[in-house]
């Protein structure tokens, strides 16, 4: 069942399931960067850019793993008590898997990430899949900037080029192993070497040139894609709010072949005003959509959030006038998390935000889980 708040308001949305149902893959043409990529993949692909007509949806990272004051296993999810649905959107965080670990840098078992993935794919839902991988020059976390040329170091002929494949390898078998009841690979996105436009990672703009940060990304597409047979991603292209203009954003944009959606990562930061944030987020979301419309990508806020969330009216004063009207396609927002008091960025139930993030829920064009659940974004023929 579509949601009935929002049949009531949501004429774009019954629009977009009709044409989602007698549209797709039109003249069997391959949109997506992989151009082997799965029938199921291709259909997530052009069922996001349809969505884009009826509202945009909304996501959280971890959403199922934990949240403020309490850890899974129990099937909750900080959003569910709000709203009794779910994000549209789920992010994950493959950190750690590269080494063999069980737990991702965030505690999170990836057993158990692969269960909550494919329930988010039984709901109907998008699985998205950021990697704060270690550095694989020192053996470091992904913000051990100190020792120069790690970037080179796991380009082909680099010393660390076969390490690199075997982290790639693991990464193959974990996403080739998240199929469905009939053994096929749930579609996902997957968006390494992010925030690249930032200094913190040791993937970012002061360590590496635009031409080292390009061949990885292209190797690591190729690798995955062709020497390891992983046809279930839609790749995602995401800078960090370091960012001006268009030329700062496409330095090291890998190019039109090896990206599906493109997008960026910014905070609204403590001090900072709702205006400054507001006239900020709108200038970069325009500049972001203009770029996807000029490469045929989808555009999305690959990460946002205000950090506690001090604002009560913050969902529909600041976040709606940002999204309403932006075209993009989802924006997702960050984790709530189980052992750090003050880092969350989606209310819990008493947090002073809730009410109001029950209003933005409550909108005709926030797109929840309830309400692409019908969209059928694998399968519709
Ligand atoms: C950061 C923080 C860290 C976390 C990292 C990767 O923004 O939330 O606590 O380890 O993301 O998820």
């Amino acid at each position: 069942m579509i949601c009935l708040r929002k049949i009531l308001y949501g004429l774009p949305a019954l629009i977009c399931i009709f044409l989602l149902n007698c549209n797709q893959l039109k003249n069997n043409e391959i949109a997506t960067a992989d151009r082997q990529a799965t029938t199921e993949t291709q259909h997530l692909h052009a069922g996001m850019k349809q969505l884009t007509i009826s509202g945009i949806m909304i996501g959280h990272q971890d959403d199922l793993a934990y949240g403020v004051g309490w850890m899974a296993p129990n099937g909750r999810s900080d959003i569910y008590r709000i709203c009794s649905d779910y994000p549209a959107v789920f992010g994950w965080d493959l950190g750690h898997m590269e080494n063999g670990s069980a737990v991702n840098l965030d505690s999170v078992p990836f057993a158990e990430m692969k269960a909550y993935s494919l329930q988010v794919h039984s709901l109907g839902a998008i699985n998205t899949f950021s990697w704060h991988c270690n550095n694989p020059l020192t053996g470091g976390s992904a913000w051990d900037t100190q020792t120069p040329g790690v970037v080179a170091s796991i380009l082909p002929g680099g010393e660390r080029h076969a390490a690199y494949r075997r982290w790639l390898d693991r990464l193959a078998e974990f996403f080739n192993g998240l199929t469905d009841d009939n053994n096929k690979p749930i579609p996902l996105i997957f968006r390494p070497f992010h925030e690249q436009t930032g200094d913190w990672f040791w993937w970012g703009r002061s360590h590496c040139t635009p031409d080292e940060f390009i061949r990885i990304w292209r190797f690591t597409v190729e690798y995955l894609n062709e020497t390891k047979q992983v046809h279930n991603l839609l790749w995602a292209y995401s800078a960090s709010d370091r960012f001006e203009q268009k030329e700062d954003f496409m330095e090291r944009y890998p190019g039109d072949r090896y990206v599906d959606i493109v997008g960026f990562d910014q905070y609204q930061q403590a001090g900072q005003s709702n205006e400054d944030f507001m006239a900020v987020m709108k200038r970069k979301t325009s500049l972001l959509v203009d770029l996807a419309k000029e490469h045929d990508k989808l555009p999305a806020i690959t990460e946002m959030g205000y950090e506690q969330i001090p604002y009560p009216a913050w969902w529909t004063h600041v976040v709606w006038p940002i999204l309403k009207d932006s075209g993009l396609s989802y924006a997702l927002f960050w984790r709530n998390a189980a052992d750090r008091p003050n880092h969350y960025y989606v209310p819990y139930p008493g947090q002073i935000s809730e009410e109001n993030f029950v209003l933005f829920y409550d909108l005709p064009r926030t797109l929840f889980q309830k309400d692409i659940q019908d969209m059928n974004l694998y399968t519709h023929k």
